[in-house]
This record gives structure tokens, sequence and C-alpha cells, in this order.
């Protein structure tokens, strides 16, 4: 056997055991509701841990043990702190010393719905800088099929060393769910793909060390792949539901009524509900990195670009639904005070990012609406260019239209319902109430 190929077996062998001795030197690059669970799960192995981010708070504010991450109390991050396995650091020759690298960075989408891979970008280039034999970099931000052989491999390659031999690259989709009490990191399945078999089975090895089951699969587009397909699978499923509202709501038909009597089925159907919008990072955003991508291959990708329309019309379909109702009561938009109950994007959670409620204040404002909202988790937010404060619940009485956008359960609906003048309900938080003064999606 050749000097060379000796050299990469023993590459393999030495890494292959430092992860099972948990002696590999761990790095996590972006320390967001992704990557600092992982870290913490990899400390909590054995193996020490390095965090990477660009923000010097994050990393200030995890070596003093504080965590600014929902999911992982301070409580849990700090003694892993004080027991040395796990530190963070801005400054990416860190990686000189590590063998493994998560890479957990954002990937949003940019204003023409194209993927902006900045973050993937720039992670990479510094990764690269400080990049040696012996490693293991496995990409775990969602993106669209391609991105970890098209654009991670060939910055490393620049080093001249040879993936599957030399260092090994996988793509392994985040599946975290904030805020789930019963799936957190270490529980969910880890998909992983790598660029060659040998790069999947050290992806396999690795994950093995910190969680309960890893499903590796043949290509880093595999496992690409998966993420999409799980998210589209969503987003679409929401547009039909948002559908299934526009015809019951045209035909008088409860829409809610029909979905729990479907969802009666014990097999063959898992039922998704209408609402205002589709908020969140993930599922309005996700599918539209394989539409992208689709038609770089010639292929319209018609049901994600359908639902994605469906979806975006929500919030005019509830301005409109709030519009009628005041018009029943005699009342304009313009002029009239409309109380939003709840503007966070889904219930009990404080994130605003592509909150639908945004869109309905935004649309009620410009029709002249004197807008106010209630939300326990924001306290106050900016609308185009207008600073808005979280009123008390009881303010939402004295409205001429309350509109429950968000349907948190810190709510008191039987004191809405009584004393409420007028609630258009997008939510079906009313469920158990029944009132003229009720307008329901
Ligand atoms: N929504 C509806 N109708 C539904 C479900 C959701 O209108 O039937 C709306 C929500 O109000 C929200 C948006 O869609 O505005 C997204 O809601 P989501 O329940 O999908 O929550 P996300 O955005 O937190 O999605 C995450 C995803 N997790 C990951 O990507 C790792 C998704 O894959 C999970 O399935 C989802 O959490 C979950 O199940 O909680």
């Amino acid at each position: 056997m050749s000097e060379a190929k000796l050299a990469t077996l023993a590459t393999a062998k030495i890494l292959e055991a430092k992860i099972r001795t948990r002696g590999a030197r761990v790095g996590i690059v972006g320390l967001g509701y992704v990557g600092l669970p992982l870290a913490v799960e990899f400390a909590r192995a054995g193996f020490t841990v390095t965090g990477i981010d660009i923000s010097g708070e994050k990393a200030r504010r995890v070596n003093a043990g504080d965590s600014y991450v929902g999911d992982i109390p301070s409580s849990t991050l700090g003694p892993l702190v004080e027991s040395g396995n796990l530190h963070a650091t801005t400054d990416f020759s860190a990686v000189l010393e590590l063998d493994t690298i998560n890479i957990c960075v954002p990937t949003p989408l940019r204003k023409t719905k194209d993927p902006d891979m900045s973050f993937i970008v720039s992670s990479c280039q510094e990764i690269a800088r400080h990049f040696h034999a012996g490693m293991l970099i496995i990409l775990e931000s969602t993106t669209y099929p391609g991105t970890t052989d098209e654009l991670v491999l060939p910055m490393l390659l620049k080093s001249g060393l040879q993936v599957g031999q030399d260092f090994f690259l996988c793509f392994s989709p985040e599946r975290v769910d904030p805020g789930n009490p019963k799936f957190q990191t270490a529980n969910i399945p880890k998909v992983v793909g790598g660029c060659t078999p040998a790069c999947t089975e050290m992806g396999r090895l690795f994950y093995s060390q910190a969680l309960q089951s890893v499903v590796p699969v043949s290509s880093t587009q595999v496992a690409e792949m998966v993420k999409l397909l799980e998210n589209t699978f969503r987003m679409i499923n929401i547009g039909l539901a948002n559908e299934m509202a526009l015809m019951c709501g045209r035909m008088g038909i409860n829409v809610w009524e029909v979905i729990d009597a479907a969802a009666t089925k014990p097999f063959g159907f898992m039922p998704f509900y209408p609402g205002p919008g589709l908020g969140g990072h993930c599922i309005p955003i996700d599918p539209f990195y394989l539409s992208w991508k689709t038609r770089q291959a010639g292929i319209e990708a018609r049901f994600i670009e359908l639902a994605g329309y469906i979806n975006g019309q929500m919030p005019h379909f509830v301005v409109d639904k709030v519009q009628n109702a005041l018009n029943d009561a005699g009342k304009p938009v313009k002029g009239s005070r409309i109380h939003v109950m709840g503007v966070a994007y889904k219930r009990d959670i404080d994130d605003l990012r592509e909150s639908p409620a945004l869109d309905v204040m935004m649309l009620l404002r410009r029709r002249g609406a004197v807008l106010s909202y209630s939300d326990p988790y924001v306290p106050a937010l900016l609308l185009e260019g207008m600073n808005l404060t979280s009123s008390p619940e009881d303010s939402a009485a004295a409205a001429d239209c309350v509109v429950i956008v968000t349907d948190h359960s810190a709510f008191d609906y039987r004191k809405l319902v009584e004393r409420a003048s007028l609630i258009v309900d997008t939510r079906n938080a009313l469920k158990g109430f029944a009132s003229d003064r009720i307008v329901r999606l």
C-alpha cells in the first residue's frame, strides 16, 4: 500500500479514535437556537466544545453561563462552562485547534425570495483560513440541495486536501423546534449525509456520541432535500387549510368544524389549520430555497409557488373580514379603534419574524384604523416607523373591533367575549363560545 494511502487511513483512524474517546475537540459555528443546544449536548457527552460566534455579546454570555436560548436554562449551561467543557469565542483561529466543526448559521431569504448565502460563505471563508487535515466539517443550516458540494466543498479543497481522505464533509439538517417540550436536540433523530461514504460514516459516528438516534443517508443532497421536504410539506398543507377557509367562508361552512371532524380519521389524515398567514424563520422561507434551486434545473415548483401565494393572501383576507364586520356594525375601518390580540408568529412564543400580525396591522393602518395591540410576549414593536407598545388585555374592551391574530394561551378569552363589542377570530381561539359578536375565519 502506498505511503499516501497509509497516511489517509491513518487520518481517518486518528479522527475516529478521537471521536470514540470523546477526545475530539468540537467546534460549533453559530451559537443561536440551533448551535447552542448542539454545543451543550456535545459538552454533556464529555467533549471539549468551542463555540464560535461573530457576536461578542453571545460569546460573553455563554462564558458567563448566562443562556439566551429558551431551550437551554442557565442552570444547564453554567456547569458545562465551569467544568471547562464549553467555552465561546469570536476568534476563528480557534479552528486551528479543532477536530470537528458544525456550521449552524442563518440562511434567510432576500427580498427577491432568493437565498441569502452570505452567512454560510463568510463562515466557510473563515474556517477555510484555519482548516487542516483530519477535520470533520458538517453544515447544518437549511439550504438548497447542492450547497455542500457546490459551495462549501470547493472552498475546503483549495487547501489541497482530499475530501473523504484528508478531511470529511457532511450535511445534516437542523430540526430544532424551539419550545417543544417533548423533542429537543438530544432526542430528535439526526439525518446526516456525506460527500463520500467515508464522510457519511464519520458524521454518523460523530453524532452517535451525543444524540440518541442518527439516520445516515447516501449523499449531502439527500440530507439537504430531507429538510426541505419536511418544511415544504408543512407550508403546502397550511396553504391547503387556508384555501379550505377561503372556500368554506364563501359557502358559509365552518372550516374549523370540518377540520376537527376530518381529524377524527385515525389514518391517512393530518390536521392543519387556517390562520392569518405564515410566520417564522423556517416554514415561509425554506420552501423557497427549494423552488429557487429547481428553477435553475428548469423545473417549476408549482405547489410551493401556489401555496406561497395563498398563504400570502391571508392577511388581506383577514383585513377584509374586519372591514366587513365593522361595515355590518355601521362603522368604517377609517377612524375605528382596532385592537390586535397577539402579534408573535405563533402562540406562546415571543418571535416576530415574518409574523402575519405585522402584515395585518400594516394593512389596517393603511385603511385608516386606529391601532393598538396586546401581546404578553412582545412588549413593543416597530410598525412602518411607528413605535407601538403592548396594552393591557382589558383595553381591548374599548375597541370597535378586536382581532385575535395569535392565540396565546395566556389570554382570558372568556372575559374578552363578555366585554368586546366585536371580535374577528383568525385562530378559532373562541371555539367554545357562541355569540353574534364573533366573526370566525
Ligand atoms: N401555522 C398555521 N397553520 C398550521 C400550523 C402552523 O397557520 O396548521 C402557522 C403558524 O401560526 C406560524 C407558521 O405557520 O405562523 C409556522 O408555524 P410552525 O408550527 O410550522 O412553526 P415553526 O415555524 O416554528 O416551524 C418549526 C419547524 N421546525 C424546524 O424547521 C426544525 C417545523 O419543521 C416544525 O414542524 C414546527 O416547528 C413544529 O412542528 O412546531
